[in-house]
């Protein structure tokens, strides 16, 4: 591993960055710049807002109107699904990408999961009908590095799994360019969703204070056709405002190539308000500041698994709590080093670390071999190929007619594998 210098400044910093190719993780940083928290715990941002995440498998062709009585011309349970599963979105996004940013705070680095690392909880919904809804996060690859995880509600029939790598590079101008690898599958009560992850950049880092600003576009896919494209921009590309975004929806892909008319087009802040546009009224559709975020209850690190994220880290957090860049060297080096020999024994003993509720479903042999295909994965395939989007391993969200598809020659994904967690032993929620 990289040795952390005690006396790393932003600007011997940044001069290394310049230099800089290859994994993040082998970046040496200022201790002020250090997270002590995983990257195993960020995919819990999906279910943050419980109430909004639950509505999607709660619309039914009996309650729909009642969802959103601002917007006279929603006449579909179909339609009013697709505009809660955006809303459920923009709420994530809020969460995944300025969580970190709030009260003055800016985006940092974070530990680094090892391999077979797993961070777990539950949001307790005590109203009824709601029931309580389970987190599984499980670093599945350690080279590269593989976040896969599970959002499970059983009272309402509704799940979200997915996994997400990220590849980054350094521009010229010290911006940090990252895509996303992976995706989430949202299934709900028999209606399913296929959600692209966006690709992001780091903003601020001549002055020290980097925050994430969304790019390009996402997609979201829903198996009774309707499709929504979203296009992000920073300040003063839409409009003057960052986190800035447009969202389109339209009947099926083949209208979306087309530039024919969206259903409904929905534009403003994913971090704040947001209008749509019904007829030639302006409305609002949502803002999140009234929406309440659902803290995730996890264990105390006493009660933990050595394999629990918070406890296997408990020492480096602690180090780099104090900025001791000595202890977070010392802490960091012996975790680092008994995964090495871990490694070691497993390849002497010529054995594979078993991944634990998520196994990697090979796409192309799928099709020859029916026993290795995953009901998730049948359903990418199925909702990747209603939107024109690749299920190669490419970028998420990229399509079908790009050079990237055709240059490529993988498709492997990860996919959850529930009765892997009925069946678990160890790990408690
Ligand atoms: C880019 C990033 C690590 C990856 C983080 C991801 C993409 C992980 C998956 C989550 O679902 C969403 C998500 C949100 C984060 O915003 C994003 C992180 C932001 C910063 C971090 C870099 C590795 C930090 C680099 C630090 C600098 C100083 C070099």
């Amino acid at each position: 591993m990289t040795e952390y210098a005690e006396t790393v400044s932003w600007s011997s910093f940044l001069k290394s960055i310049s230099s800089f190719s290859g994994d993040l993780s082998a970046l040496s940083a200022p201790p002020f710049i250090l997270s002590p928290v995983s990257l195993s715990e960020f995919s819990q941002y999906w279910g943050t807002y419980q109430d909004l995440f639950l509505a999607i498998a709660q619309i039914n062709k009996q309650n729909y109107q009642a969802y959103y009585p601002q917007i006279r011309s929603i006449d579909t349970p179909e339609v009013t699904r697709m505009l809660a599963v955006l809303q459920w979105y923009l709420a994530t996004l809020k969460c995944q990408y300025t969580s970190r940013t709030q009260k003055g705070g800016f985006e940092k680095k974070p530990l680094n999961p090892f391999l077979g690392e797993v961070f777990v909880g539950k949001w307790e919904n005590n109203e009824t009908k709601k029931g309580d809804t389970v987190f599984l996060s499980e670093q599945v690859s350690h080279h590269p590095p593989v976040n896969a995880f599970a959002v499970i509600n059983e009272e309402n029939n509704i799940q979200l799994q997915g996994y997400t790598q990220i590849k980054s590079s350094f521009s010229k101008t010290l911006k940090l360019n990252v895509k996303q690898h992976g995706h989430a599958i949202i299934d709900a009560n028999g209606n399913s969703f296929l959600i692209t992850l966006p690709a992001i950049h780091l903003e601020g880092m001549l002055v020290a204070s980097p925050y994430v600003e969304l790019e390009d576009k996402s997609y979201i896919q829903s198996s009774c056709g309707m499709i929504w494209r979203i296009e992000y921009s920073g300040k003063g590309y839409f409009s003057g405002q960052k986190n800035s975004f447009k969202a389109n929806l339209y009947v099926n892909s083949t209208v979306m190539e087309k530039e024919g008319k969206p259903i409904y087009t929905v534009s403003g802040q994913w971090s704040g308000a947001s209008t749509i546009l019904d007829g030639s009224k302006e409305v609002l559709f949502s803002d999140i500041s009234r929406y309440q975020p659902h803290s995730l209850q996890v264990k105390p690190i006493d009660n933990q698994h050595d394999l629990e994220s918070r406890k296997a880290w408990d020492d480096v957090a602690k180090a780099i709590e104090l900025g001791d860049m000595k202890l977070i060297s010392q802490t960091k080096n012996k975790l680092e080093n008994h995964q090495r020999k871990l490694r070691r024994k497993e390849e002497q003993e010529n054995k594979h670390w078993q991944n634990r509720w998520f196994k990697r479903v090979d796409v192309i042999k799928a099709k020859t071999e029916p026993d290795l295909e995953g009901e998730a994965i049948n359903k990418l395939v199925a909702l990747a190929k209603l939107s024109g989007l690749s299920i190669k391993n490419i970028p998420s969200g990229s399509k079908h007619n790009t050079k990237e598809h055709k240059k490529a020659t993988t498709a492997s994904h990860w996919s959850f594998v529930m009765n892997n967690w009925l069946n678990e032993k160890e790990i408690k929620i």
